[in-house]
């Protein structure tokens, strides 16, 4: 034993690696990057799996999603109290599905839960009209929107229930992949 600090057991370090993308040189970058943004908060030993959850407004202000228009919607969905608080693992689980390693059936997977804003399983007209309104960042008008709205689920909307399930929703990032873009990041 040096006097090396441990952050993290071997075992924590090999189930963080097989639940993300990530390797231990990354998983250990980004628990410093969690920890830079209060270090008052997160301790710098992890093996007994500290209670620590990192408030939104930091998680948010990242270089990586501040600039993002589905920044607080992406932190809602991969947080576990679903209002956008993270502990590690939840910080975790967010890069490692928003980095270039994911697959694109994970990306979108998360994306339709992300434009799913009222949480029903589905995306309708309204979760669209939101979804189009970020995704072009409010430089649509109101008519382009709903035109545009109409197309989509005129053409993806396979079973005709008027609102996107998740199958129609695979199918149709498979054409258009925009619908994707503001999942990939860099870290
Ligand atoms: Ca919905
Ligand atoms: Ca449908």
């Amino acid at each position: 034993m040096g006097n090396k600090q441990t952050i993290f057991t071997a075992q924590q370090l090999d189930a963080y690696q097989d639940c993300t993308y990530f390797t231990r040189k990354e998983i250990l970058r980004l628990f410093y990057r969690y920890r830079d943004l209060a270090p008052q908060l997160v301790p710098l030993d992890y093996t007994n799996q500290p209670d620590v959850k990192l408030p939104y407004e930091l998680i948010g202000s990242m270089p990586e999603l501040k600039d993002n228009p589905f920044r607080q919607r992406i932190a809602e969905v991969f947080s576990e109290d679903g209002e956008g608080n993270m502990t590690l693992d939840d910080f975790l689980d967010m890069f490692s599905v928003l980095s270039e390693m994911a697959p694109r059936d994970l990306k979108a997977y998360y994306a339709f839960k992300i434009y799913d804003f009222n949480n029903d399983d589905f995306i309708c007209k309204s979760d669209l009209q939101k979804t189009l309104n970020k995704l072009t960042r409010n430089e649509l008008t109101e008519d382009e929107v709903r035109m545009v709205c109409e197309k989509v689920i005129d053409e993806a909307d396979l079973d005709n229930d008027g609102r996107l399930s998740l199958e129609d929703f695979q199918h149709m990032i498979v054409r258009a992949p925009e619908f994707l873009s503001t999942f990939h990041i860099r870290i």
